[in-house]
């Protein structure tokens, strides 16, 4: 079939709108009509050419939601008509990761998902006779596209798609975060770097679970309104300081018991993680750093008690974790509303990768 997409020629281009061809699914695939789609970082990371994993051509996107309109042979758990979420990070419920209970990282398909295929090995999308590589297994940025049973999470028909797209990716890694990886306690002192798309919604997370003290570092100013809407108690501008990790253990008395760094950048992930306390604080690295970037502290740090660790998908396990997510949203135990600033169409999706480089957006969608 045709349908609508905007493709990642090369690294470093904006984002051309064209009609591809899509094959159905196969064995165990679905075809899923995308309704909306959110814009992650993380798109702009690998449409950079930082992504060491990026391939072109492709078509990215991979925080979506849509309805399944056919299944391929074999399929059980969806059937057409019933609403998803994608799931970059899949739940196959039987690899040897599923079954550990330390990990949401299922296995079963990551080989193919990194080379931009499906399981069998073969791209079911083309344009004009030339392959097209699927993107995180996702590839939302089409308004159909094939995903493996295991990469879609079934969810409410009542959640609407425009407002719970982000729960595919932005929404659930910053909350999943807090509340299934770092687990933070009820009173703890936290720390967020980066007030994006994942910094707020680490800092509703913090709220929810009751952090007494949420303190949120950004060198853009207009988040701290945000972010205090979202339970921040404190913020501080890294420009406006001498010594960032100072200015952070000064005014959490000792420093954090969790940090979480939501920006990309390794210097501040350093920050992160001296700015915890000495004994005990932990610091989740969530933003993902381009190609050849490292990360480097003295052992000392680690040695005294400090605990650096990160997360992916916010410790989610997709199937199972992401339709309780969708019932936070439409119980009003999460604010995703204000965090959407922006919907527009597929054939201006370039403008929101510019809004998000000039900090003019927290979240732009996209609705078919
Ligand atoms: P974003 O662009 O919406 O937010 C980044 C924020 O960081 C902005 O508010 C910006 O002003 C701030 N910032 C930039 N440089 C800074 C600095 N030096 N000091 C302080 N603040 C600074 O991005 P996002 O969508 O929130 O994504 C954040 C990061 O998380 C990205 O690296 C993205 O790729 C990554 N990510 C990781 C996962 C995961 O599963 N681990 C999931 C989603 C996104
Ligand atoms: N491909 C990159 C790393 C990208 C990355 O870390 N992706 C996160 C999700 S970011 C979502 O916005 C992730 O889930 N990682 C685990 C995994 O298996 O991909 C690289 O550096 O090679
Ligand atoms: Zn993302
Ligand atoms: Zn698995």
């Amino acid at each position: 079939m045709d349908v609508r997409a905007a493709v990642a020629f090369k690294a470093g281009d904006p984002l051309s709108i064209e009609t591809v061809q899509l094959d159905g699914p196969r064995d165990g695939e679905v075809l899923v009509e995308i309704m909306a789609t959110g814009i992650c970082h993380t798109d702009a990371f690998t449409l950079s050419g930082d992504d060491p994993e990026g391939l072109f051509p492709a078509i990215l996107g991979h925080e979506g939601a849509g309805i399944v309109r056919e299944v391929g042979a074999g399929v059980t758990s969806v059937k057409p008509g019933d609403h998803v979420i994608p799931l970059y990070t899949p739940e196959c419920r039987e690899c040897e990761y599923c079954l550990h209970p330390k990990t949401n990282l299922c296995q079963k398909i990551r080989g193919t998902q990194g080379q931009g295929l499906m399981p069998d090995g073969t791209s079911r999308i083309s344009l004009n006779g030339e392959k097209l590589h699927h993107y995180m297994g996702c590839s939302t940025f089409a308004n159909f596209t094939v995903l493996p049973e295991i990469a879609v999470a079934k969810i409410r028909p009542d959640a609407p798609f425009e407002k719970v797209c982000y729960i595919g990716c932005g929404v659930t890694t910053g909350v999943g975060a807090v509340v299934f990886d770092a687990k933070v306690e009820p009173g703890s002192r936290v720390v967020v770097f980066g007030l994006g798309g994942i910094g707020l919604n680490v800092i509703q997370g913090a709220r929810m679970v009751g952090a007494s003290q949420i303190v949120g570092i950004d060198i853009n100013e207009d988040r701290r309104a945000i972010a205090e809407k979202f339970g921040m108690t404190d913020f501080i501008n890294p420009k406006s300081v001498d010594n960032i990790v100072e200015a952070i253990v000064d005014i959490t008395k000792g420093g954090a018991d969790y940090s979480f760094e939501c920006i990309g950048n390794v210097t501040t992930m350093r920050q992160a993680l001296e700015a915890c306390h000495k004994g005990w604080g932990e610091s989740i690295i969530i933003g993902v750093a381009g190609a050849g970037q490292e990360i480097s502290t003295r052992p000392f740090q680690l040695v005294t008690g400090r605990v650096w660790r990160g997360t992916a998908f916010g410790g989610a396990r997709g199937r199972t974790d992401v339709p309780k997510i969708v019932d936070w949203y439409m119980d009003g135990k999460i604010n995703i509303d204000d965090l959407i600033t922006h919907v527009m169409p597929l054939d201006q999706i370039n403008d929101a990768f510019h809004l998000m480089h000039e900090g003019e957006s927290i979240r732009s969608v996209v609705a078919y």
